[in-house]
């Protein structure tokens, strides 16, 4: 047997958890989400989006969301760029690894759409410009966990 999601239209409402800082870019982040799941068949009406301050905050509101029982799936946006301290691997890794910590607490998808880069340019350009859009594919992978987590065992 086995067990695969597909990009069927999923059930349920998706929470965006999305950075202020550096909007520039997780702005195009938000609206490449956004676009993923209305041609996955999830219209605005079954999407709500929470800003916090940094992506340093993505994983306590992302874990509240989580345990809800609100959402089939939270939706993580952030762009964290060096700089010239040691600050970048504080606030990534502590995005990464919290965000991973959600998804384990909650058992819905939490997906780790925060984009982690040396220049705003490599930003820029995964988040629709020269290399895709994260966003998007964060979205996409939310609707693939949401339709395989309907089919395992435990659900
Ligand atoms: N937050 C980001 O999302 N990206 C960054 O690049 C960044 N840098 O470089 O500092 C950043 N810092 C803020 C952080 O996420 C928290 O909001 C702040 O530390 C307060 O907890």
């Amino acid at each position: 047997m086995l067990y695969e999601g597909d990009f069927s239209p999923p059930p349920g409402r998706f929470a965006l958890v999305a950075a202020r800082f550096n909007a520039v870019v997780v702005d195009q982040l938000v609206a490449g989400a956004a676009d993923a799941l209305k041609r996955h068949g999830v219209g605005d009406d079954r999407i709500d989006l929470v800003r916090v301050p940094g992506s340093y905050e993505i994983p306590l509101v992302a874990q509240r969301l989580g345990k809800s029982g609100k959402y089939a799936a939270v939706i993580c946006l952030g762009c964290v760029i060096r700089g010239d301290t040691d600050h970048y691997d504080y606030v990534a890794g502590a995005a990464a690894n919290g965000i991973a910590t959600a998804a384990l607490n909650c058992g819905v998808p939490v997906v780790f759409g925060v984009l982690t880069c040396e220049t705003l340019e490599q930003a820029i350009n995964r988040a629709g410009a020269k290399a895709g859009n994260k966003g998007f594919e964060a979205a996409v992978t939310a609707v693939e966990m949401v339709n395989l987590l309907k089919q395992l065992p435990g659900g």
